[in-house]
């Protein structure tokens, strides 16, 4: 392994402005709102603004599998937030997310609307408002609540740590990347090993801990997400690996991760979402 290093770090940080690197435009020291933008809003209770990231697939995917148990309660409009170009430091957007990042969701049904940011508090609280996909039985809602926020404690090791070092940095470099992957074999192992006695994550039943895991660690198995699928052997992961394919093929799984889609393939694009029928177009 080269040991070489040019860096000492400084005194007092300052921005690096010339590294570079994918993502470099949009990453800023501060927070808060750079300009004044309003956001749309349509006629359903559900406002969600968001993108066809991992993060932003899973409220998707819920409010898909809310609809197909016919809840028409989740109906949605659905508007993207395009975060290369800055959308998640207007005003209004900054106001629902103080944090600047997709997926945020309004709910107008309340007096003032409430607001919600972090993937994992919008899946409770939907499932919670429309009684499904989180169990009520204290045990069962227990080891659903930890698998859910085992993804949300888990994935940034995946996409901030291992994602950015072997896909999107400027350089490879020899010691992020081993120390990333390390992990994230480590995590493939510790959900196959979950599987390999339990059809879903939490047991029989699909709950949001799947619809959470399912666009990170199943993107990881079986599509693209960082072209990592050699590298990882991804393959050893058998009981992963059936569970992945399982939940792609649910048809609101499909539908769900379309949504507010802007990149890839043209025929799978869906900007926005207003109704089912956007679907069909
Ligand atoms: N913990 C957050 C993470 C959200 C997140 O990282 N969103 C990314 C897209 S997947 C984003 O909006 N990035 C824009 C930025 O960092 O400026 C969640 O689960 O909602």
């Amino acid at each position: 392994m080269d040991h070489s290093n040019n860096y000492t770090p400084p005194q007092v940080w300052s921005p690096d402005t010339e590294t570079g690197g994918r993502f470099a435009s949009i990453n800023r020291p501060v927070a808060g709102a750079t300009h004044d933008k309003a956001l749309p809003v349509g006629k359903h209770s559900l406002q969600l603004y968001s993108l066809a990231t991992p993060n932003g697939i899973k409220v998707t995917v819920l409010l898909e599998e809310l609809l197909a148990l016919g809840i028409t309660g989740a109906e949605y409009d659905a508007w993207p937030i395009n975060i290369l170009e800055g959308d998640q430091f207007g005003s209004d957007f900054v106001a629902i997310n103080p944090n600047s990042k997709i997926p945020a969701l309004l709910d107008h049904s309340t007096s003032p609307p409430t607001r919600l940011f972090e993937s994992g508090a919008i899946l409770v609280y939907l499932a919670e408002k429309f009684a499904a996909f989180l169990p009520a039985a204290p045990s069962a809602r227990a080891e659903c609540l930890s698998w859910l926020f085992w993804q949300m404690g888990s994935a940034p090791y995946l996409g901030g740590g291992f994602g950015h070092f072997y896909a999107y940095a400027p350089e490879k470099w020899e010691y992020p990347i081993n120390r990333f992957t390390m992990e994230v074999k480590r995590q493939l192992d510790v959900l196959d090993r979950n599987l390999a006695d339990r059809r879903f994550l939490c047991g029989e039943d699909y709950t949001i801990a799947d619809m959470a895991v399912w666009p990170w660690y199943g993107g990881l198995v079986l599509d693209t997400l960082y072209d990592a699928q050699e590298f990882l052997d991804v393959g050893s992961y058998r009981h992963l690996n059936r569970w992945a394919r399982e939940i792609q093929a649910r048809p609101a799984v499909q539908r769900g991760r379309r949504v507010n889609r802007i990149w890839g393939p043209e025929e799978e694009h869906l900007p926005e979402r207003h109704s089912a029928s956007d679907f069909e177009r």
